[in-house]
């Protein structure tokens, strides 16, 4: 009784920030990503085991095991067989790269494969979504929408990937963990930004405009709202008490490389998220202009360039 899934992180445009159902993990707003293609979760699960356990690029992690463990039960009931788990991840982990969204969208497709339950998608991505907010973004290629509802989440594909092939370069700034997770960044958001209630109503504003952006394939267009959704993110941050700051002096650095290319006519945009790196979207033909800038800032350590990839899948 074994299986193994492949998922890709995603890149929020329009951001998730704050919860509505701590218990139920459902997000207080709707959020637009995009899934990448280079750089990727694979996990093994293997039925019966001892115990639960989980081996990540070759060695024995704890730390990641407990949340591992509890999206299992609620994939397949707590009466379920432990589980050998075994992920490889080919990015830094817990570095604001979204390794929780591929971790938990391969983990439910591998788990309800290997013990031959029949779920569909949109379960699949409840289930991820329960675990990590983001990872029901990753069930879905391209250009994808979390819609929250009721007692759920609904999420689909906008428009596939190959239809508006965007490019991706990911200035790292730095691998290490960051210093508060997201789960209690966003808590302390909700109870202490007296900007919370009002990025929470603004929401459907942005979500409105980047689909127009994304529908109309509007590079310009996606890139104002975009950018926009990202800075009011983290001014929410900002302004929690304590704040939540996750940039560093590259992050900024980054920032302004990418204001000076926009200056120059090149098609690129920024986003962040829960950690310092500066995430660079860009049409195809910009690619080798952004590398070469972000190369040249000081403080980056290193590039991944990714396109754009699809849902989470089955690979045996
Ligand atoms: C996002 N982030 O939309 C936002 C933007 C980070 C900044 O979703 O608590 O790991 O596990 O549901 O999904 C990161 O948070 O949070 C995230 P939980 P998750 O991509």
């Amino acid at each position: 009784m074994q299986a193994t899934a492949v998922a890709q992180p995603n890149i929020a445009l329009i951001k998730y920030w704050g919860k509505r159902d701590q218990a139920l993990n459902l997000p207080a707003v709707g959020s637009i990503s995009i899934t990448l293609s280079d750089l990727f979760t694979r996990m093994s699960v293997d039925f019966p085991a001892d115990e639960d356990s989980l081996e990540l690029n070759g060695e024995a992690n704890d730390t990641l095991l407990p949340r591992l463990s509890r999206a299992l039960d609620a994939t397949l009931g707590s009466d379920r067989p432990r589980a050998r788990i075994i992920s490889e991840c080919n990015f830094p982990i817990a570095a604001g790269l979204a390794s929780s969204a591929s971790s938990f969208a391969a983990l439910v497709v591998a788990a309800s494969r290997a013990l031959s339950r029949e779920i569909d998608t949109p379960a699949l991505a409840n289930l991820a979504g329960r675990a990590s907010g983001s990872a029901a973004r990753s069930l879905y290629g391209g250009f994808v929408e979390l819609s929250n509802e009721a007692e759920s989440v609904s999420v689909k594909t906008l428009l596939d990937e190959q239809a508006w092939p965007l490019e991706v370069l990911v200035a790292v700034t730095t691998t290490g963990p960051k210093p508060v997770g997201s789960t209690e960044a966003m808590e302390i958001s909700r109870q202490t930004s007296p900007f919370y209630d009002r990025w929470v109503a603004d929401q459907p504003d942005d979500l409105a405009a980047a689909r127009d952006a994304i529908a109309a394939r509007d590079f310009k267009a996606l890139g104002a709202v975009s950018e926009h959704n990202c800075l009011k993110m983290h001014s929410v941050m900002w302004s929690s008490r304590p704040p939540i700051v996750y940039w560093n002096d590259a992050t900024l650095a980054c920032l302004q490389t990418i204001r000076a290319l926009q200056a120059d006519g090149v098609a690129v945009f920024f986003t962040i998220d829960a950690g310092p790196q500066v995430k660079a979207v860009c049409l195809p033909e910009s690619v080798s202009d952004v590398r070469r800038a972000l190369t040249d800032t000081a403080g980056v350590k290193e590039i991944l360039h990714t396109g754009l990839g699809a849902g989470a899948r089955l690979e045996s």
